[in-house]
């Protein structure tokens, strides 16, 4: 065998070890999460933004004393599930959705989702746009879920 060929012999081999090793080491992907969004004893969603697998569910726990709800904001939903208009009873009220599909989920509470006297965002700016002293997120009522590939 010349020099040459059997350098090539060796590069064709390195190749398809690596090929080998890159099929194999490829990440199966994780076991669906149940997670869960709480409604404290105020009118918001905690977390208010949280990003998901695919195959993965969102549990809403409502822990106020007043009713809320789950409206999704199908202006803007590409993650599935539209249509989505339920309630969430006071003290305990429950509401589990499963994410198959990449994209986002925006939703609000049809309850707390009217600006009024009472119902004022903070003022945006540098030190934390609608994000108030406190962590609430003022008015609407809502939160958004990002639903990214399970890979
Ligand atoms: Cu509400």
């Amino acid at each position: 065998m010349s020099r040459l060929r059997s350098h090539w012999s060796v590069l064709a081999l390195l190749v398809v070890a690596m090929l080998a090793f890159a099929t194999h080491s490829r990440k199966t992907p994780a076991a669906p999460i149940t997670h869960k969004i709480t409604v404290p004893d105020e009118d918001r969603f905690v977390p208010f933004a949280i990003t998901i697998h695919v195959g993965d569910s969102i549990t809403w726990v409502n822990t106020d004393e007043d009713d809320h709800s789950v409206v999704s904001n199908d202006a803007y939903n590409t993650a599935g599930h539209h249509g989505v208009n339920v309630i969430l009873p006071a003290n305990g009220g429950t509401y589990t959705l499963q994410f198959d599909h990449i994209g986002v989920f925006p939703f609000y509470c049809r309850f707390h989702a009217v600006l009024d006297k009472v119902h004022q965002p903070a003022a945006p700016g540098p030190d934390g746009g609608i994000q108030d002293a406190s962590g609430n997120y003022g008015t609407p009522m809502n939160g958004i879920i990002t639903v990214v590939s399970g890979d």
